[in-house]
């Protein structure tokens, strides 16, 4: 799947994280960060939220930066009215269209979502802006009345189409079957964003884009309501594997564990263990299968090439998994002269020990050094 542009949503979706609150300052490093990184386009918050919102939007819009500035509004001529004030270059639109959103959330019906669309879509294309109209909770919506909304937005000329998972609800199937059915009715972009609750939401942007989707939404690890949406990271790992040129080319991949610390700093937490490309293991190896095969050829046990990252692998030796081959590399990276027999000799003693408790590098290190030693004394 080649083609596909980003709509980084941590500025926006990434706010309704539990934990965020942004300041002005912090809010324009993320957006340089991710500019620099190269997503396409930046989501920031509605203005209409409140007056530092407009203000942080406003601001935000002056940076000049590479990536299109988009704002995140009800579908409401209120919101639409006071976001284009702000100078942004586009505007995504959303309405909940669920039975559960139209009873027990804005109470309207289909006839009065589909003028208010009308109304709004028009304004925003009357001040010459992109704009993006999107349903709120559309898998949990009837697929008739889905497809007859985004019949009649599309036919008005919009950018795109939203399918949003706000419940994060789908799977990849159901996702791959709705896109193909949306892309038979529509002919502009087609946009998604789904939520994390049940762990698909990377695979379920991957089916969407495999499907005819063109946008994806993400936010730097994944923060946004509840549990939040797809990683920035995580979303990049897997459309790498799927066309490692064409992401390289695109994205400055290097900057990501950057952001990653940013923005984790920014909302009180760490960089998950197990974070893709960045967690503190994601390059590490251990077993000494794995750890010889790698020492021979990377791509054995690694799609993703940490350099391409900025990041380093690491072989992991102190530990009862361990093989001669991994010792053997830590002898040669030691610059020590000890013989095959002598690697294999150790390695039994490094089970041994690591049977009883986990060893560091540095354990392992003196051992190998002192092992060195006995022979050089034995040798006088
Ligand atoms: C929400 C809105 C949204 C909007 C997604 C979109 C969602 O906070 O409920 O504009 O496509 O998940 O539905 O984030
Ligand atoms: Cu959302």
């Amino acid at each position: 799947v080649s083609n596909f542009k980003i709509i980084e949503s941590t500025l926006r979706e990434g706010e309704q994280f539990a934990n965020a609150f942004f300041t002005t300052e912090k809010k324009i490093e993320i957006a340089k960060a991710l500019d620099e990184f190269g997503v396409e386009y930046l989501e920031l918050t509605s203005p209409a939220a409140s007056e530092q919102s407009y203000n942080d939007c406003k601001a935000i819009v002056g940076l000049g930066l590479k990536a299109k500035i988009l704002t995140h509004i009800r579908c409401h001529m209120d919101d639409a009215r006071l976001a284009v004030e702000t100078g942004v270059d586009g505007l995504d639109v959303v309405i909940g269209t669920s039975s559960y959103l139209r009873e027990f959330s804005h109470g309207k019906d289909m006839q009065y979502i589909i003028e208010t669309a009308t109304e709004v879509i028009k304004f925003i294309q009357s001040k010459g802006l992109e704009v993006r109209f999107s349903s709120e909770d559309s898998f949990r919506s009837d697929i008739v009345d889905l497809l007859n909304l985004y019949r009649a937005v599309d036919k008005l000329g919009v950018n795109r189409v939203g399918i949003a998972d706000t419940v994060g609800c789908a799977s990849p199937d159901q996702v791959a079957e709705l896109v193909r059915t949306l892309r038979g009715v529509v002919s502009c972009d087609i946009e998604c964003h789904f939520h994390n609750d049940t762990n698909c939401a990377i695979a379920n942007s991957y089916a969407a884009l495999q499907n005819g989707a063109t946008h994806v939404d993400t936010s730097v690890l994944g923060i946004g309501e509840r549990n939040g949406i797809p990683s920035l990271g995580g979303f990049v790992a897997r459309m790498y594997a799927a066309d490692k040129e064409y992401v390289k080319a695109k994205y400055d991949l290097t900057k990501l564990r950057e952001i990653e610390n940013l923005v984790a700093d920014a909302v009180g937490v760490s960089v998950p263990f197990n974070n893709p490309i960045t967690g503190y293991c994601a390059f590490t190896h251990k077993a000494g299968i794995h750890a010889k095969a790698i020492l021979n050829n990377p791509s054995t046990y690694e799609i993703l090439k940490p350099e391409d990252f900025g990041m380093t692998r690491y072989v992991a030796i102190g530990h009862r998994l361990t093989g001669w081959n991994a010792v053997k590399n830590r002898v040669e990276q030691l610059g020590l002269p000890l013989s095959d027999a002598d690697c294999k000799h150790i390695t039994a003693k490094i089970k041994n020990l690591a049977d009883i408790r986990p060893l560091s590098l540095d354990d392992v290190d003196k051992l190998l050094r002192k092992y060195d030693e006995a022979k050089l004394a034995d040798a006088h």
